[in-house]
């Protein structure tokens, strides 16, 4: 076989071999010209069939032929394979991922103390009262002159109350209790009343574990003929077992309110160890959750109701103690902090 016809060969071999491992098309494109472009290895022996006889050029001439022919064909082949791949590459990596999952939108819910204050409304509404609401800014008769708070007492100096600014009118001030709303629905309605008055109430306290500035309040007030301290004791229990679950009974204490005569402070069975004593009622088996009495006639002369037809009980709790104590919240601060870490298990 001639020299021609083997090297022939030899290129077909080695440039269908580099095709095969051209990896992308630009290098396929650099292979082409090494191969068949004009100054290309194919060339070469092209200009070389000028030296040899005529059988011989004819012979070498008509493999060259196929060579090119077969080259040509494996390179078309090979360019198409690697633009698809190339293509289908860059498609992936400018592809917008239009089904991808962003989440559900999240709704947000009540605040824990809001959702409380609904919870203890249900029990109430459940036992026949009425829901009542009032102003946050009050003046002083509402807030502590018609509840019998004499005018040197100590809850309604500038120390205890937040007092508004508003010129000559001295008299304004942020309810330090719901106890106004009841004194307002006295004042608008005639008994019979069962009404409970929840919300928003301001102290001029240091906030610390059990204590805060803004908190809020549920009290409730009873006004009827022939009501009885028995009326109010049964009313505390059928509430507390209504809230915290049947066996969770109250006990009543003496207290002092200067609108309740007489007072008593109300308190329930611990609901961590059931009247055992334990860390949470120091030891006591009780927990403290607000006050309550009969109503003191000097209130109801105050607002027009006669003491001799009727006499009345009120109670007042804490919302936030209701809600530490069901969520076993160590720290009322959190309450106010607005950290969804927080909010969010609820
Ligand atoms: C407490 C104690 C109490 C009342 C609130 C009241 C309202 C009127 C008349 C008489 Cl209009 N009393 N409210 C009575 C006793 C106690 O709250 O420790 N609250 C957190």
């Amino acid at each position: 076989m001639s020299e021609q016809l083997v090297e022939l060969d030899e290129l077909r071999a080695r440039f269908a071999a580099q095709f095969a491992a051209a990896t992308s098309s630009s290098e396929l494109e650099v292979l082409e010209r090494e191969a068949l472009a004009k100054g290309g290895a194919l060339a070469a022996v092209s200009r070389g069939l000028g030296a040899l006889g005529p059988d011989q050029r004819k012979e070498v001439g008509a493999h060259l032929h196929e060579v090119r022919t077969e080259l040509t064909g494996m390179l078309r082949e090979r360019r198409e394979d690697l633009l698809r791949r190339e293509r289908t590459a860059r498609l992936e990596a400018e592809r917008i991922d239009l089904t991808e999952v962003v989440g559900a939108p999240t709704v947000g819910h009540e605040h824990l103390v809001t959702r409380t204050q609904r919870e203890l409304e249900d029990v109430f509404l459940g036992m026949g009262f009425s829901v009542v609401e009032g102003p946050e800014v009050e003046d002083d008769w509402h807030n502590f002159e018609a509840l019998n708070f004499p005018p040197g007492h100590p809850a309604r100096s500038s120390w205890d109350t937040f007092h508004v600014s508003l010129g000559d009118c001295d008299d304004v001030l942020l309810r330090t209790h719901t106890s106004p709303v009841q004194v307002r629905t006295m004042e608008s309605q005639r008994p019979p009343i069962y009404v409970v008055a929840p919300g928003q109430v301001y102290r001029r306290e240091t906030p610390d574990a059990r204590h805060l500035a803004v908190f809020h309040q549920i009290e409730g007030l009873v006004v009827d003929r022939g009501i009885t301290f028995g009326d109010l004791a049964g009313c505390v229990d059928t509430f507390t077992q209504a809230y915290f679950g049947e066996g969770i009974h109250a006990r009543l204490r003496p207290g002092f309110f200067p609108f309740t005569e007489p007072s008593a402070e109300l308190e329930v069975v611990c609901l961590f160890c059931r009247g055992e004593g334990c860390r949470t009622c120091s030891r006591t088996g009780w927990i403290e959750l607000g006050g309550c009495g009969m109503v003191d006639p000097n209130v109801f002369a105050a607002v027009g109701i006669d003491p001799e037809e009727y006499t009345g009980f009120a109670f007042g709790f804490g919302i936030e103690r209701f809600a530490q104590l069901r969520h076993d919240i160590n720290d009322m601060r959190v309450m106010l902090d607005n950290d969804v870490r927080f909010l969010s298990q609820f």
